[in-house]
């Protein structure tokens, strides 16, 4: 595909083509275990942005892989992505309502079925996965794109800085923790299908580290930006409560450094971004316009 007169209606496009995709892949609803099923794909199916499929899918075809290999993954980040939202939203960590424009899971299902069936969409992520080893070529860059997405998740990713993000709810914090937290609880999830996304079209290490770096920079400023919309957004627009950042007493980027300065910042990390994308002159010019588009996003 080449580039983008309209980046507006290539977007939309793209985020269509990735909506099949994923559809594609999701459970059955069927047999005793169908509420769960039935759960999984109720918030699977709300929307959002499938930012993170799409950062994949734009990374491999950068790289010029083949996006039929990469499709499982494309499904199963956003699986793992929704498996965290459902889980963040639980009364057990931020209670929230709404979410992508609908109740919450657990507000539908109960919060039993909540944890369930977040827990299950994680699981279905590797099942998922798993399914890349029939059609692949090189079984390596499977198994090597598995590795990235296990670790960006768990411990030492998304799961860590979730955990960081707890314990220090509520009370004061310096640049360095949020940053740690922000790395991990949100650049963690864009670096993974970014690197996935890489790795599986033949990208060696020094590109997937440029990759990762880039990626990383891609989060924070995403982050950053979350934070911002929290405070200048309406509820329609982000499809989940406003101002939650301040009702919990929460540190983030505004907080510390004002909207102004926040906003420059992320317009800095995404420069970089592009940058670092741009130095391996692997063309695609659909990703660098999205880079800049997610800092100047309304929802
Ligand atoms: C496993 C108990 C348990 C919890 C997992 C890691 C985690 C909890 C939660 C992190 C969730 C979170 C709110 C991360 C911040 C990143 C962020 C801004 C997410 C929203 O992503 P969007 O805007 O959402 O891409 P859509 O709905 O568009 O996909």
């Amino acid at each position: 595909m080449g580039c983008c007169v309209n980046f507006q209606d290539e977007l939309k496009q793209r985020t269509e083509l990735i909506e099949g995709i994923i559809r594609r892949f999701l459970p059955k609803e069927e047999g005793f275990a169908k509420t769960m099923a039935e759960a999984m794909n109720y918030s699977m199916c709300a929307g959002g942005k499938r930012l993170r499929p799409l950062l994949l899918m734009e990374t491999n075809r950068m790289f010029g892989g083949d996006q039929a290999l990469a499709e499982p993954f494309m499904a199963a980040i956003e699986m793992i992505h929704t498996h965290s939202l459902i889980h963040d939203d639980l009364p057990a960590i931020d209670n929230d309502d709404y979410r992508r424009g609908r109740l919450t899971t657990h507000k539908v299902y109960g919060e039993a079925m909540g944890v369930l069936s977040g827990v299950a969409l994680l699981n279905y992520a590797y099942e998922t996965m798993l399914g890349a080893f029939d059609m692949a070529k090189d079984p390596l860059t499977v198994r090597k794109a598995l590795g990235i997405m296990a670790k960006k998740t768990g411990l030492y990713g998304m799961l860590g800085g979730q955990s960081a993000d707890v314990e220090n709810d509520g009370k004061p914090m310096d640049k360095e923790m949020l940053d740690y937290i922000y790395r991990h609880k949100t650049s963690a999830l864009i670096e993974a299908p970014m690197m996935a996304g890489a790795v599986l079209a033949g990208a060696d290490e020094a590109q997937s580290a440029i990759v990762e770096k880039a990626a990383e920079n891609i989060g924070l400023a995403f982050q950053i930006e979350d934070d911002i919309l929290d405070v200048v957004s309406t509820s329609e627009e982000l499809g989940k409560p406003v101002h939650s950042d301040e009702k919990n007493h929460k540190v983030t980027y505004v907080t510390l450094f004002g909207i102004e300065k926040a906003a420059a910042r992320a317009a800095s990390l995404s420069k970089e971004a592009a940058d670092l994308l741009e130095s391996l002159n692997q063309k695609n010019e659909f990703l660098i316009e999205l880079i800049s588009y997610l800092i100047s996003r309304r929802n």
